[in-house]
């Protein structure tokens, strides 16, 4: 499929902070769990559908230009064999956060091993199988390293866990 900006940019104006990549429009049920919490800690994001497979030239592009454009941090959501995260990790110095997902017939096994076993020299933050959630997460503590704001509102959330994780 074709890449296509999301309509789930923010609507701010704000330079993106964070990449959000998913291999296709059939993740998106998972990877909006993402974006729900970079919105949630008022993260500028921008979501787009790009596969490694499918369209690796526009994968290329986005890894290549996505710190000059002010991104920080970059997660990649994908099933089957993931190659998305590693893809763009070869292609950028900035800090890629992978999601494996389920929904193959290996339940996310195989995207699980494709996106955790990086061979050395070129690392990818592996959450869980459809960690969609602690990759916003951890893509926020990347970003609190260094705003203040940012960091009041995780310690925030942290506390409030004492109390179990409320969506
Ligand atoms: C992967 O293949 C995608 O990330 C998706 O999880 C899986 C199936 O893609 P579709 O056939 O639904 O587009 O590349």
């Amino acid at each position: 499929m074709r890449d296509q900006p999301s309509d789930l940019d923010p609507a701010s104006g704000e330079t993106p902070l964070v990449g959000v990549l998913v291999g296709s429009a059939s993740d998106l049920p998972v990877m909006q769990q993402t974006t729900a919490i970079l919105q949630r800690f008022g993260i500028p994001f921008e979501m787009r559908v790009i596969s490694a497979h499918r369209s690796p030239d526009l994968v290329d592009e986005f890894a290549r230009t996505a710190e000059e454009r002010g991104m920080v941090c970059l997660i990649c959501g994908a099933g089957m064999a993931n190659h998305l995260a590693g893809a763009v990790a070869a292609r950028t110095a900035l800090p890629v956060i992978g999601v494996p997902l389920s929904g193959s017939k290996l339940s996310g096994m195989d995207a699980l091993y494709s996106t955790v076993q990086m061979p050395k020299g070129v690392p990818v933050a592996t959450v869980a199988i459809d960690g969609a959630i602690n990759a916003a997460i951890l893509a926020a503590q990347i970003i609190a390293v260094r705003d203040p704001e940012v960091r009041a509102k995780i310690y925030e959330f942290k506390d409030s866990l004492a109390e179990g994780f409320k969506p």
